[in-house]
């Protein structure tokens, strides 16, 4: 393939193949063939008297030591998952809630309230007092009822209330309103010991009562507060891909996924001083992108250039201009220490809760947050000098321009107008039949499903030509980012209807929502649709839908439960994290319709996702009578 058709994570994967670097590609290689307890969820080893394994082919072991059989063992795991997916979202909650106490304090300098409107309409959800009262007095008690969230002895959480009514019912009826968040990863961890929960349909009901602590509790808490600090997403232009790094200039990647140490970075990157401190290195100035969620928080805010998505990170670092990466938490691979050791880059880790041997660590608070960016971004400079120009191999590709910044309220805005913000466009639009329905995609990228595959581009596009507006989240995004998806020429290749509704609004239609936290504002945008009317009263009424292609994190598994839970159909791409209990297997992907409205489908043939999410949403229209 010449090298123009080659998207710029293929190029520079050659480059390091050529260099003798090793890649994710080459270990997910040395890992084969993999486990197939593993990968089928047939091997326990939750206790001593593991590991247990099940054959569910042959005349071997149906059971455990303990008893117990194909389902537990893989319930067991499914929970498991979605407790850790939602313990790591909501843990990113809880320092964002930190922060803005101590921001409202007074106590973390160079931080402040930016989007007070949206303070005030989180006050309200938590029934706090606003008239009358000084911001900050808003901002601390806000603050505070969020950390009660995590804790609190009695009742379910307070962004529940936010669903429709209809879907509100639906959790109480089935026991699955999500009480504290921290209770519902505990009573997982509880449940799924030896000796505990053993009844598969027992353990799934908590699957989604945890995973709903995660979008209805932790990520919802982590989204709206970022906001409230850092500023509401609004539409923002950017670029994106591994061409963003610059030859002349000090780069410093940033990677992980809670925005207070990029924002900090961002807010330190500034002034005199380090103007001088550039310039007497010789360099033009910096460079700030990022990467995985980190990148989608800065890009969706402050239009910040995202070199690349979660399989692009060794990639980064091999360009040889990256002075510095400093990272925080989640996605985060250890193999970025030794991809360091080829270059003058360093590996600089942030929280006490996430270090990596052989990386220096520069610990982050809220109190001290820029007095440490400010050492890393020197750091970074200082590095400059060390650079071996030999090394350095930016992949000449062209950045494809963007428009990001899609939140649940600037689609509002942009479809209603700002004097009459509503979902009533877009309900209009899809009754009318110009827009069919709406997909959101979200998820990680993986060495399982290829080499730098572009299959959320693929699944974007075909979805886009069959008039189904997109919105994008986490990596997804980011390769739809790279992938040049996120254009407002893209309408181009949109169908009639959508096309139409592109051009009147102005939007592309792939709308970039930010990072995998972000999954909450698809749930409250599918709130407002619901309650909006024309399309039913309930999530579960809209043709709407989710799709995750390359799957890969815990976190995924509890987006994906909550989604189900929350009534939207949901397809996992490459194999099902239950696939050796057949009868689990079948309670998510049919039997949970009756429960909650929504399923869950699983599919190997990624290829063959779009055309399920699509007759998906065509059996919504009908079931609505609106098949126009
Ligand atoms: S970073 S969880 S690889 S989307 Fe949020 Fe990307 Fe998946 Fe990590």
């Amino acid at each position: 393939m010449e090298d123009k058709q080659k998207t710029t994570d293929q190029i520079m994967l050659d480059k390091m193949r050529e260099s003798k670097i090793e890649t994710m590609y080459d270990r997910y290689k040395a890992q084969q063939p993999q486990c197939g307890y593993g990968s089928l969820a047939l091997c326990c080893r939750h206790c001593n008297y593991g590991p247990c394994n099940i054959d569910p082919f042959g005349p071997g072991p149906k059971r455990g030591i303990c008893g117990a059989d194909a389902n537990t063992f893989a319930a067991r795991h499914f929970l498991r998952m979605s407790a850790a997916g939602t313990a790591c979202h909501s843990d990113h909650g809880r320092a964002v809630a930190h922060l803005l106490v101590a921001t409202a304090r007074g106590e973390a300098p160079g931080y402040r309230i930016k989007d007070v409107e949206k303070l005030k309409m989180i006050a309200e959800c938590f029934d706090i007092k606003t008239k009358d009262r000084e911001i900050n007095e808003i901002a601390e008690e806000v603050g505070e009822m969020a950390l009660m969230e995590f804790g609190k002895p009695y009742g379910t959480l307070l962004f529940l209330k936010r669903a429709p009514a209809a879907r509100q019912k639906i959790w109480e009826k089935l026991g699955i309103a999500s009480r504290a968040i921290d209770r519902e990863v505990t009573e997982s961890m509880h449940r799924t010991g030896m000796g505990g929960d053993q009844d598969y349909r027992n353990l799934t009901k908590q699957a989604m009562r945890v995973s709903l602590a995660d979008g209805w509790g932790g990520s919802m808490i982590a989204t709206e507060l970022q906001d409230i600090l850092f500023g509401t997403p609004k539409p923002v232009q950017g670029r994106a891909n591994l061409g963003v790094l610059k030859k002349d200039y000090v780069n410093i990647v940033v990677h992980g996924h809670e925005p207070q140490l990029a924002e900090a970075i961002v807010m330190a990157s500034t002034g005199p001083d380090i103007e001088k401190a550039v310039a007497a290195v010789g360099a033009k100035g910096i460079v700030i992108a990022g990467l995985c969620c980190t990148a989608n928080e800065l890009l969706v805010r402050h239009g910040i250039p995202m070199a690349g998505h979660m399989t692009m990170q060794e990639g980064a670092m091999a360009t040889g201009v990256v002075e510095v990466m400093v990272v925080d938490i989640q996605c985060v691979m250890q193999a970025l220490a030794e991809t360091a050791k080829h270059f003058h880059t360093k590996l600089v880790t942030t929280l006490s809760k996430a270090k990596i041997s052989g990386a220096e660590h520069v610990e982050f608070e809220d109190e001290n947050a820029l007095e440490s960016a400010k050492k890393i971004i020197l750091m970074a400079i200082g590095n400059y000098k060390n650079r071996d120009k030999k090394k350095v191999f930016i992949p000449d590709a062209s950045e494809p321009n963007l428009i990001a910044g899609f939140s649940h309220e600037t689609i509002k805005y942009m479809l209603g107008g700002r004097f009459r913000a509503s979902y009533r466009p877009l309900n209009d639009n899809i009754i009318n039949g110009r827009i069919r329905g709406v997909v959101g995609i979200a998820g990680c990228t993986s060495p399982k499903a290829g080499e730098c595959t572009q299959s959320y581009v693929d699944l974007a596009k075909e979805l886009i030509a069959n008039n189904i507006l997109v919105v994008a989240t986490g990596c997804a995004a980011g390769q739809c980012a790279s992938g040049g998806l996120m254009l407002p020429e893209l309408k181009d290749q949109c169908g009639a209807g959508l096309k139409e509704v592109c051009e009147a609004v102005g939007i592309p239609p792939v709308l970039h929502s930010g990072a995998c936290v972000d999954n909450s504002r698809i749930l409250i945008a599918c709130s407002e649709m619901a309650k909006e009317g024309g399309l039913g009263n309930d999530i579960s009424d809209l043709p709407v839908a989710g799709a995750c292609l390359e799957w890969m994190s815990e976190k995924a598994i509890a987006i994906g439960q909550f989604l189900v839970a929350s009534g939207i159909y949901t397809v996992f791409g490459m194999n099902s994290p239950v696939a050796g209990a057949p009868d689990l297997q079948n309670l998510l992907t049919k039997e949970l319709e009756e429960q909650v409205g929504a399923r869950w489908d699983f599919q190997q043939d990624i290829k063959k996702i779009g055309k399920m999410l699509m007759d998906h949403i065509e059996m919504k229209r009908e079931a609505l009578g609106i098949n126009v």
